[in-house]
């Protein structure tokens, strides 16, 4: 069997992430990594806090906290609320980690020697008051464009225009709000992206498993040219800086851009779970120490792609070091709050932590992936919700198992069945079963959640059709073994059904399951034992109701609270 790395990409530290983050990047890498443990395959899932930069230590700071005991509430509310969606990270670690900040002080001093990261004076806003540098975002001032006050030095929230600090007018520091700035020379660590334009598109030019929305982005960026970027920031909650394993003279109160040190801490997040499991994370990250066979998946929302696959890889390549880089990469657009951006101030949206309060994390997780935002952006209104759980999970998957489980349990002893041989019918639905499961089989692998889901659906209709014509209940009377192979039948589509579902429900699909009396980890189905799996012979119970209807009432209680409707 084969090895699969699949990272998520990491939620940043400040609150608790919305769907839209969830669908975008932790699910549908959830969800495949459920498919590839089902085939049998050796998976490692990481995912993290992305905890550093600027707008971690203003929340901290709102809050009056100290950015790292921000950042433990924090990490603690997103790992619960990640476990309640069940997602089955092996680990989820923390970019604030130990581990990650010495593999980026690691790869730091290894681009260094390789020539790839220079130190350079700038000019920037220094604040006496607060005698520090201020990063772009803790200068306030007059916009130049249209006057708003109280524009960012990085950008102008009232008109959207992009800005540097030094154009804004009566700039202040927004820590302190004194306007006793001044411009002052300060040095900075660039690395050299532009030396490493061509050995990055080669890279890409061979990239085989990257959809075409990845390597457009990744062309983009390549096109326009790579410039060097200045990877260091005056904030003293990051990952500090360093030359031959002690603090760097001159940077004593700069750390790393965040987005320098996020994607390292996939590596560190890795490291973490090896001395929390006492496994071997090199096996899984160094080519030189196995990791030739792992296939890397990565998935993430289309605004980290070209730092995935533009920046990053500069990063590891540009180390010289045998390091794995990502085989496949998955990015999402975005799911929108009836079109409109999600948003917690403006009361729009739901967030991972409300959606539980309403409803299991299946009835989420199987609507968030059924309009799943592939090709588009997907708009999520509770009109929608609503008719995609009452259609597919209620009626279709949900009736089918309640009906079939509740009359074998009534009418047949609670057992599966052991009369009768199977007929014509039974063989046209086997085959067309085998047909449908390779091809849910072959968007798994694709990563086509969409239409993974849309197929896992439409098996579970197939299974309604037959349940329909083959009627137990009728043939009961007039033919007992008739009967008993459609319930053998039956009680096996539940277990196929439950199969299917699990990567999606895995609540539900183990309800199901443990309903048929199966336990341990479900496989994923394939060839002859497709309808053997539950054996003749073992006692079932239905279980209760698997999924409850959702009612208008519901939207309308939900609308009046989280907006839309
Ligand atoms: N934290 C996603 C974001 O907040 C960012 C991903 C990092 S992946 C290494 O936009
Ligand atoms: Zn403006």
């Amino acid at each position: 069997m084969a090895r699969f790395l699949i990272t998520s990409a990491l939620p940043y530290i400040n609150g608790v992430k919305h769907l839209g983050n969830l669908a975008g990047s932790m699910l549908p890498a959830d969800v495949h990594a459920r498919f590839r443990r089902m085939q049998g395959h050796e998976v490692l899932f990481i995912c993290a806090t992305d905890e550093h930069g600027t707008p971690a230590e203003l929340a901290a700071a709102e809050m009056g906290v100290d950015a790292r005991a921000y950042c433990d509430q924090y990490h603690e509310i997103q790992k619960a609320a990640g476990e309640g969606f069940r997602l089955s990270f092996d680990h989820f670690g923390r970019t604030s980690n130990p581990p990650n900040h010495r593999l980026t002080q690691h790869l730091a001093e290894a681009l260094e020697r390789n020539g790839l990261i220079e130190e350079r004076t700038t000019r920037q806003v220094y604040s006496n008051a607060d005698k520090r540098f201020l990063p772009d975002r803790y200068v306030e001032g007059t916009c130049p464009v249209c006057g708003y006050e109280k524009a960012r030095g990085d950008q102008c929230d009232n008109c959207g225009s992009l800005l540097d600090p030094v154009q804004l007018k009566n700039p202040r520091s927004k820590i302190s709000g004194s306007s006793d700035v001044e411009l002052r020379d300060t040095a900075h660590l660039f690395l050299r992206q532009s030396k490493m334009q061509d050995v990055i598109r080669a890279w890409v030019d061979k990239a085989q498993g990257w959809p075409s929305l990845a390597r457009s982005i990744a062309y983009k960026w390549l096109d326009e040219g790579l410039i060097d970027r200045s990877i260091t920031r005056d904030l003293s909650w990051g990952v500090h800086v360093t030359k031959d394993g002690a603090p760097r003279p001159g940077f004593e109160e700069k750390v790393f851009y965040v987005w320098f040190d996020a994607p390292i801490g996939y590596i560190g997040a890795s490291v973490e779970w090896a001395e929390a499991t006492g496994q071997d994370w090199e096996r899984w990250w160094r080519t030189d120490k196995g990791a030739d066979d792992v296939t890397y998946v990565q998935f993430m929302g289309k605004d980290n792609v070209a730092f995935h696959t533009v920046s990053f890889p500069v990063t590891i390549i540009g180390s010289g070091e045998p390091w794995k880089l990502v085989d496949r990469l998955k990015a999402f657009n975005w799911v929108t709050w009836y079109g409109d951006k999600f948003s917690t101030s403006e009361k729009r949206g739901v967030f991972m932590d409300q959606a539980l309060e309403l409803l299991p994390g299946d009835y989420w997780r199987w609507y968030l992936m059924a309009n799943a935002p592939e090709s588009s952006d997907a708009a999520f209104t509770w009109e929608q919700f609503k008719d995609t759980i009452n259609a597919d999970l209620a009626n279709v998957l949900g009736n089918f198992v309640n009906r079939i489980m509740k009359f074998a349990e009534t009418k047949m002893g609670a057992v599966v069945p052991t009369e009768g041989e199977p007929g014509p019918l039974e063989k046209e639905l086997y085959d067309d079963l085998e047909e449908r499961l390779a091809r849910i089989s072959d968007f798994h692998d694709q990563m086509e959640f969409r239409k993974a889901a849309a197929e896992t659906r439409a098996l579970w209709v197939r299974g309604n059709e037959y349940l329909q014509v083959a009627a137990p209940w009728t043939a009961l009377k007039t033919d007992p073994a008739r009967a008993a192979v459609a319930v053998r039948t039956g009680l096996n589509l539940c277990a196929l059904f439950a199969a299917t579902a699990a990567p999606f429900i895995p609540d539900g699909a183990e309800a199901i399951r443990s309903g048929l009396g199966l336990s341990g980890e479900p496989a994923w189905p394939m060839g002859a034992k497709l309808f053997e799996l539950v054996p003749p012979g073992q006692a079932i119970a239905a279980p209760p109701v698997l999924f409850r209807k959702i009612e208008d009432a519901d939207v309308v209680a939900w609308s009046e609270r989280f907006g839309g409707g």
